[in-house]
């Protein structure tokens, strides 16, 4: 039995495919493959209805009431809190801010320990390969303190340069921002040592971890980071909801993001006290339903175990990569040799729009473009690829339908 197998007998394939009500349906006649989990995954049932069971007999909002379904809706929230903190092994579970998503985390790092850690002549420093929410925000940042933004390169296959990395951390260094795995290269990134190389230099690190929270094991303790950013869209959970883990001593000593209601302690017209952690970063009434939908997207993750989902999906890749390398004329973008489920590619003298427009005519829905990382696309001096990314619901066989689809794509361009 080969290891795919084995992994398949583990994860039942079959099984979990049923338990996405999605998954069984057509799109332009032909059974759907979803190869765009890069961009947001499907949601199981458990999650679904975990939704509209919220919304059908507790419907109410937190931390707020003394009635009944305020106090259910509140502590089955705060459950949630409890379930990320483990999921990531952070110490405290008031180290768990809800946020919008990964882009809003950023933002809430970017703002709130931006503006008091950072001024005129500093610097900070990201990666070549960040998504457009790890650049504009600090772009924004440097242009309001005169601070400067400083990139550090990746090699031809995708890799940060780690050498010119350490290089570029200095005094002037006062934060590091980058992701734990590349949304449009699928490079895993040494995370653990380019934390421990800033931590040398005093400096704290933010990592973006949409593209690796449900792909790899994540202990937070382990990384050491300081502020670790994901959405729970990705992770089979609903949109608008996500995650900013910080170090406690961190996020104490920062200002709330936004106020409003709920991260208060007293208002009065002269002077407002906050409250405390995590809700000092929580204005206003959050998506309710969608945290607790995020709870069944976490349990849903540990029934299965993302340790058997990480060896699934790297076999599944690897197939591709196999099968993918028969297509004539593709070309891969990003060839690290720490990759993730996700694969880029050009296709000789046909435009990836073209390319993707024609595949989701058999029902394949891929991602072309530019990914949201358009800097990385001036770096290979490429407008955009068509970025295949795969879950643990994803088959070798549904492979092989995008193989044989991009050799009838080929086939109209001749
Ligand atoms: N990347 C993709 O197709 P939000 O939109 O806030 O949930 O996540 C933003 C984000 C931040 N960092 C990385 C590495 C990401 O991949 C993303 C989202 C999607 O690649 C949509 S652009």
């Amino acid at each position: 039995m080969t290891a795919v197998a084995q992994h398949k007998n583990v994860l039942d394939i079959e099984k979990i495919r049923k338990d996405f009500p999605i998954l069984s349906r057509k799109v332009n006649g032909k059974p759907l493959v979803y190869f765009d989990n890069g961009a947001s995954s499907q949601k199981p049932q458990s999650v679904i209805d975990a939704t509209n069971k919220y919304y059908s007999y507790e419907n109410a909002n937190i931390h707020r009431g003394v009635h009944t379904l305020s106090q259910e809706a509140t502590s089955a929230y705060e459950v949630v809190r409890e379930k990320v903190r483990a999921f990531i092994n952070a110490d405290k579970s008031h180290e768990i801010i809800f946020t919008k998503g990964t882009t809003d985390s950023i933002n809430l790092v970017a703002f709130s320990f931006g503006r008091t850690h950072i001024n005129e002549g500093d610097e900070v420093l990201i990666s070549a390969m960040e998504h457009h929410s790890n650049i504009v925000p600090w772009q924004m940042l440097c242009v309001e303190k005169k601070a400067k933004l400083k990139v550090i390169p990746i090699n031809d296959d995708g890799e940060l340069m780690m050498d010119e990395y350490k290089k570029l951390l200095s005094k002037k260094t006062k934060i590091v921002a980058v992701t734990h795995i590349s949304n449009s290269l699928g490079t895993v990134n040494p995370v653990k040592e380019i934390i421990a190389a800033a931590h040398e230099k005093g400096i704290p690190v933010l990592i973006d971890g949409a593209q690796a929270i449900h792909h790899t094991t994540v202990d937070v303790k382990d990384l050491d980071c300081d502020f670790y950013s994901f959405s729970a869209h990705k992770m089979y959970g609903p949109t608008g909801v996500g995650v900013l883990y910080g170090k406690e001593e961190l996020l104490n000593s920062i200002p709330p993001y936004q106020g409003g209601g709920d991260m208060i302690k007293t208002v009065t017209f002269e002077k407002t006290t906050y409250n405390e952690l995590p809700h000092k970063f929580e204005a206003g009434t959050p998506n309710i339903a969608g945290g607790i939908a995020f709870g069944a997207a976490i349990d849903y993750i540990n029934s299965i175990g993302i340790e058997t989902i990480a060896a699934y999906e790297h076999e599944l890749t690897e197939y591709a990569l196999q099968q993918l390398n028969t297509v004539p004329g593709i070309k891969f973008i990003g060839k690290a040799k720490e990759r993730a489920s996700v694969i880029s590619f050009l296709l000789d003298n046909i435009h990836p729009y073209d390319a993707g427009v024609i595949l989701d005519k058999m029902g394949i829905a891929v991602r072309t473009g530019h990914h949201c990382t358009q800097p990385l696309m001036d770096r290979f001096k490429i407008s955009g690829t068509v970025r295949a990314s795969f879950s643990f619901y994803n088959t070798k066989e549904e492979v092989d339908v995008l193989v044989k689809g991009l050799h009838k794509v080929i086939d109209m361009f001749k």
